[in-house]
């Protein structure tokens, strides 16, 4: 989508901070990182939010999220743990409306749902 913000970064044409990019997967630096560690982890293609993923995707929302179980592994956060957060449409907070996964940890992220 030619107004997409992520959709930029997959094509280059907006520079962004990559660790680890495949066929169908890319995964980048959060702009303003609410943690030590704060990745972003995305399908190329655009899907806008967690509501418009088929049962068809379901292969590529398992690359999303072993992408970031390899990427807590590789940045030496799996063991002291992590968040995986999606957050869909308003009320979930969703800003960029190209599926996203936010990868949060390096230090303690608090009690979030009790
Ligand atoms: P969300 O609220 O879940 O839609 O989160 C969107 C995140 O995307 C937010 O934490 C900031 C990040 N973000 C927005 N624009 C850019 C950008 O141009 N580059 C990078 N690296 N991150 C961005």
């Amino acid at each position: 989508m030619s107004d997409c913000i992520f959709c930029k970064i997959v094509e280059g044409t907006v520079p962004s901070k990559k660790v680890y990019e495949n066929e169908s997967v890319l995964a980048f630096r959060d702009i303003t990182p609410a943690a030590p560690v704060h990745i972003l982890i995305i399908p190329k293609r655009h899907i806008p939010t967690m509501n418009d993923v088929a049962p068809e995707d379901g292969a590529l929302l398992a690359e999303v999220l072993l992408t970031a179980r390899q990427l807590a592994q590789d940045e030496g956060i799996a063991e002291s743990g992590y968040r995986l957060i999606n957050n869909c449409n308003s009320d979930g907070g969703q800003t960029a409306y190209h599926l996203h996964f936010h990868l949060l940890g390096g230090h303690p992220l608090g009690v979030l749902v009790e």
